[in-house]
């Protein structure tokens, strides 16, 4: 079905565009009233994640809302590891709890793994295939997974924490246990994504959430190479890396087989420039605190974040996810100002 409003492809693909796309990382959840009265109806968030026509709801209610020029389907990176054997709790209030987490080789030996794993996880692309159709051409659909070390990082850990240092150890005591379950996320992964592209997935995003945390030896060792993999292996449709707080590994995630760099608001867009070189397209960057300043400071902090990237290769977004008590009013601020701009 041909796109009516393609302008985030378009962009995505490193062509000049008429202004920037503009899309919110986390844009389908809390910060919709329609959101919170659907999930309040439910069980929890993993029967949202797993009923394919509710999914699909919650991936386009943000499209209606706040016309941003993408959807991003409502699922988590965390139904990698469910798939693979170690299921998960969506604690409320807290988040994500592993009752069973890895510790060593024989529990990587047990894991479920590839396009076995992968088949699973049908609910997942039933909700795309479902959102495609309900979308009716309308924006373009982003598929995503976790890349694979924030994924071991919650297998390891088993929650959610500040500094992930029990998943980090693993990295430093068992690095070849580590590379062993990397390599079977990322098999994973490449079969998950693979599916996502075939049930209507436009571009695919790879979110490192913690990849900051980890030294720049330790990224390059095992986050980079399994990131490389799963760029190389989507050959259909764009790839977008955010690997959240890594400036230390822009000239590497540079030199990656993928579309768009992700940028966190902590990086200046010409420091990740001179870094990355001119070919890549940058997705980015608006601290999502600043959604809490009044309705005008929010207007002048994107207008100075728009100038910041130069007026092209970039797509418009926050730093990372919005905060779900974020006022709607000044989402749309920064919606509206991207869609208003007029160039630098
Ligand atoms: O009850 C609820 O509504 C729970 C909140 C929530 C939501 C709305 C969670 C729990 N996940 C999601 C959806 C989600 N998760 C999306 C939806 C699409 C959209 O962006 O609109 C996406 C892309 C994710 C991806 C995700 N899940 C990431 C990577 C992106 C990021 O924010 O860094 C991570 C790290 C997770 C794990 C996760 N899921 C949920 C929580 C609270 C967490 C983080 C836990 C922690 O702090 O470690």
């Amino acid at each position: 079905m041909k796109l009516q409003n393609d302008l985030f492809l378009r962009a995505a693909r490193g062509e000049k565009t008429e202004r920037p796309p503009v899309w919110l990382m986390r844009q389908a959840g809390r910060i919709l009233p329609q959101y919170r009265a659907l999930r309040g109806s439910l069980s929890g968030f993993k029967e949202l994640v797993e009923t394919p026509h509710l999914a699909a709801e919650v991936t386009i209610q943000p499209v209606d809302e706040l016309g941003v020029d993408a959807a991003i389907i409502f699922s988590d990176i965390l139904v990698i590891p469910e798939a693979m054997g170690l299921t998960y709790e969506m604690v409320e209030k807290k988040g994500p709890l592993f009752p069973q987490t890895i510790e060593s080789q024989s529990d990587i030996e047990k894991l479920i793994v590839g396009a076995e794993a992968a088949s699973e996880l049908q609910y997942v692309y039933d909700a795309l295939k479902i959102t495609k159709q309900e979308l009716n051409g309308r924006v373009p659909l982003i598929g995503f997974s976790g890349a694979p070390w924030t994924i071991l990082a919650y297998m390891v850990e088993g929650s959610g924490s500040k500094t992930f240092s029990k998943a980090k150890k693993f990295l430093y005591t068992q690095p070849e246990a580590a590379h062993m379950l990397l390599q079977k996320i990322t098999d994973t992964t490449i079969a998950y994504l693979q599916n996502k592209v075939k049930s209507g997935a436009d571009l695919i995003q790879i979110f490192d959430s913690w990849a900051g945390i980890l030294s720049p030896a330790q990224f390059s060792t095992f986050a980079a190479p399994y990131i490389a993999q799963i760029a190389a292996a989507i050959t259909d449709v764009p790839v977008t890396v955010f690997a959240k707080n890594a400036w230390f590994a822009y000239a590497e995630i540079g030199k990656m087989d993928c579309n768009v760099i992700g940028v966190d608001w902590n990086t200046h867009p010409t420091f990740a420039r001179e870094l990355v070189g001119k070919d890549k397209v940058f997705q980015g960057n608006l601290d999502p605190c600043q959604l809490y300043a009044p309705a005008a400071d929010v207007r002048n902090a994107t207008l100075n974040m728009l100038k910041s990237f130069g007026g092209e290769k970039h797509i418009a977004n926050l730093g990372h996810g919005v905060y779900p008590d974020t006022p709607l009013d000044n989402v749309k601020v920064f919606v509206d100002t991207v869609k208003g701009w007029e160039g630098v």
